[in-house]
């Protein structure tokens, strides 16, 4: 099947200063080329930033506008209604931010700009951590993970950006993941045909962080969703959850095997993060419906 990639010219090109096999460069890419030529991006201080690259060069076809990294949420807003002044209300404004600009330094401006139900696309590339500043801790990362400013392992939970998001009321809050292609292609795609404040939080592995091999950021990817670690779903009116893919077949062991950042973890810290899993599924269960087709386990 004809992919939107090979239909489209690609809106991030090639030569960016990505890490090889990064995830985050290959999500931007598949969401950007879903969104096409009229589009503009707000792209605070993060990795994306990097790849983005400094004026006057850019990796990106499309405008790109670089604010602080508190105020991306803020930024996108003020883009948005110069757009409509100026009757370009078709031109997608889309926010490429990290989860440390996101779940935590800017995240005032983004719950102000999901109040007023600002009428922007809000995409986390959410690789769990300060990365491109060296690998400290966020909000976002998990229970246990080993960061250069949590060196024993963070001891506290990763937040829920999403659910957070979806609590506001916004037209649509959703997480997605590359390594699922069919189903962030769809989700950006149902993000584009809404108005309103849209969130997609998009689970990005990250080789050097996390401790993966060069070519194991898309295996990652996919065992956080098949453990249920990084469950797909959707929020619409922040009410009708849907649960996107509705399997748990391998154990939480697996996807934290793949990873340096829990070496030498105990069994029984695994065991009490196996748990935490279980009780976030639980937790989703009692909310959401399945997704057309599909049954709940
Ligand atoms: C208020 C503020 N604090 C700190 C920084 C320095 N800084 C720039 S990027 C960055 C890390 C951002 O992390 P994240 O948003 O998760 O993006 P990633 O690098 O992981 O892609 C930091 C701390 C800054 N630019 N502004
Ligand atoms: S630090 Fe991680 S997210 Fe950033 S460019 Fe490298 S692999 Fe990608
Ligand atoms: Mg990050």
């Amino acid at each position: 099947m004809e992919t939107t990639l090979e239909r489209t010219p690609a809106m991030l090109c090639s030569g960016h200063a990505a890490c090889p096999g990064c995830i985050e460069a290959l999500s931007a890419r598949h969401v950007l080329a879903q969104l096409g030529a009229d589009t503009m991006a707000v792209i605070p201080p993060s990795c994306m930033a990097i790849i983005a690259g400094p004026q006057p060069y850019s990796s990106l076809r499309i405008p790109v506008y670089q604010p602080t990294l508190e105020s991306s949420a803020a930024a996108a807003s003020g883009l948005r209604r110069a757009l409509d002044a100026q009757g370009r209300s078709n031109t997608q404004v889309v926010v490429l931010a990290g989860d440390g600009g996101t779940y935590d330094i800017g995240l005032q401006a983004l719950s102000s700009a999901a109040e007023r139900n600002e009428d922007i696309l809000y995409v986390c590339l959410d690789n769990e951590g300060y990365m491109n500043t060296g690998a400290q801790k966020s909000s976002s990362t998990p229970h246990f993970a080993r960061t250069s400013s949590t060196p024993q392992g963070k001891p506290t939970r990763k937040k829920n950006l999403t659910a957070i998001l979806a609590a506001h009321g916004v037209p649509y809050a959703a997480t997605a993941s590359v390594g699922h292609l069919d189903d962030l292609r769809r989700k950006v795609d149902k993000a584009r045909g809404l108005r309103g404040f849209r969130l997609l939080t998009l689970l990005v592995p990250c080789v050097e962080g996390w401790g993966l091999s060069d070519d194991g950021g898309l295996r990652a990817a996919r065992y956080a969703v098949e453990c249920g670690a990084f469950p797909l779903y959707e929020v619409e009116d922040g009410t009708r959850y849907t649960l996107n893919y509705g399997l748990r077949p391998r154990p939480v062991a697996d996807y934290l095997a793949l990873q340096r950042r829990y070496r030498g973890l105990s069994p029984a810290s695994i065991a009490e993060l196996q748990a935490e899993v279980d009780q976030g599924w639980q937790w989703l269960l009692r909310l959401a419906q399945p997704a057309e087709g599909q049954a709940l386990p």
